[in-house]
């Protein structure tokens, strides 16, 4: 059973916190960022679904609520997504690491709470997280994608459960 949820923990300005209203994702959000990725001055949200394979793109309304305006098909299990302007427009871009098929894709930003279908790329063993910078200094930004490697449960009594975790 996996939540399809995320949680909005509203800060009352004293380190405490009031509502937390719920807002549907797809199943098992592991990944979450944050942008303005329609440029109407309110943040919205994204995130890495990793049982539904899919992508969520919710778009928030300045005062706190979110609906869903797209669900973009991934790869397999995703963990995480970034968010950065890759193609030179206002309109940032996501990108969502794949960790079961080791494929990042490339979301363009079309506008509108819209995206193209992922443009996949193939990288080294279970990517789990990106960021977007210009690691070069060359003005492009760039994809940087971490290739960990899940822990694996082993059934071996004497070892630690510690290195079980859901979904390996
Ligand atoms: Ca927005
Ligand atoms: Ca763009
Ligand atoms: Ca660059």
């Amino acid at each position: 059973m996996f939540a399809s949820a995320l949680s909005l923990h509203v800060g009352l300005g004293n380190g405490s916190f009031g509502l937390a209203p719920e807002f549907a994702t797809g199943a098992a959000p592991l990944g979450l960022a944050t942008d303005d990725l329609d440029l109407d001055g309110k943040l919205d949200v994204v995130t890495a679904n990793s049982q539904a394979n899919t992508v969520s793109v919710l778009r928030g309304d300045g005062q706190g609520g979110l609906s869903t305006a797209a669900t973009l098909a991934a790869g397999t299990d995703p963990q995480n997504v970034a968010i950065g302007r890759l193609d030179g427009d206002a309109l940032p871009e996501l990108v969502a690491t794949n960790a079961g098929s080791a494929t990042p894709f490339v979301y363009r930003n079309l506008g509108g709470g819209a995206f193209a279908a992922g443009a996949s790329r193939a990288t080294g063993l279970q990517p789990q997280g990106a960021v977007i910078v210009d690691y070069d200094g060359d003005g492009f930004r760039d994809v940087v994608a971490n290739q960990g490697s899940k822990p694996r449960c082993r059934a071996t009594p004497r070892r630690s459960s510690a290195c079980c975790t859901a979904g390996s």
